[in-house]
């Protein structure tokens, strides 16, 4: 065997093995990122519900969920047509229900209920209810759109990001070591 090809068969070894890490972290990162997003939580129930029209103020909103959601980074806003916020007090989270409290002295209006929590798979889930205190229409809209934040982002970006990292410095560790072995060998 001449050094030539020894040289050769070493470099395809090399990039062989390249070739099952790259495969092993491409499986990895389907089952990671596939698997959790088929999970989502979604809201089974609220009360007030959409579109009830109450005969007095209620004194807080409930959300119920299809699971457990995150005790962290939980957004209620109850607009109404001026786009104040009626709510009184930060949600308060018990597993799979979220209660926000509200201002007692609510008139007789339309309002919407614009709700913002972090999924049990990390994923954050919104949505609208409208209803309505008096003979008022249910509140459809705000026209002042609500500040999102950014508090309750999803962890998997995160877990992604760690993931590229990781499959960066695989390459570079493998284009390290396949050029030391594609090297020609010094001549004593
Ligand atoms: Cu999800």
């Amino acid at each position: 065997m001449t050094a030539a090809l020894l040289r050769s068969t070493r470099l395809r070894s090399a990039l062989s093995r390249i070739a099952i890490v790259s495969a092993g972290i491409a499986a990895l990162l389907v089952l990671g990122v596939s698997a959790p997003a088929s999970a989502h939580d979604e809201l089974l129930g609220s009360t007030p519900s959409a579109d009830e029209k109450l005969a007095s103020s209620p004194a807080s909103v409930v959300l119920t969920y299809s699971a457990a959601i995150m005790p962290e980074g939980a957004k209620v806003v109850v607009w109404d047509a001026d786009g104040k916020d009626w709510t009184s007090g930060d949600p308060v989270i018990d597993t799979n229900t979220l209660t926000v409290p509200l201002d007692s002295s609510m008139p007789d209006a339309g309002y919407l209920v614009e709700w913002r929590v972090v999924s049990s798979d990390g994923h954050p889930i919104s949505g609208k209810i409208p209803f309505a205190i008096g003979d008022a229409a249910p509140l459809q809209s705000v026209t002042s759109a609500p500040e999102a934040t950014d508090d309750a982002s999803s962890v998997v970006p995160l877990v992604v990001g760690g993931i590229v990292i990781v499959v960066v410095v695989v390459a570079v560790i493998a284009v390290v070591v396949v050029r030391r072995r594609a090297t020609p060998p010094t001549r004593d």
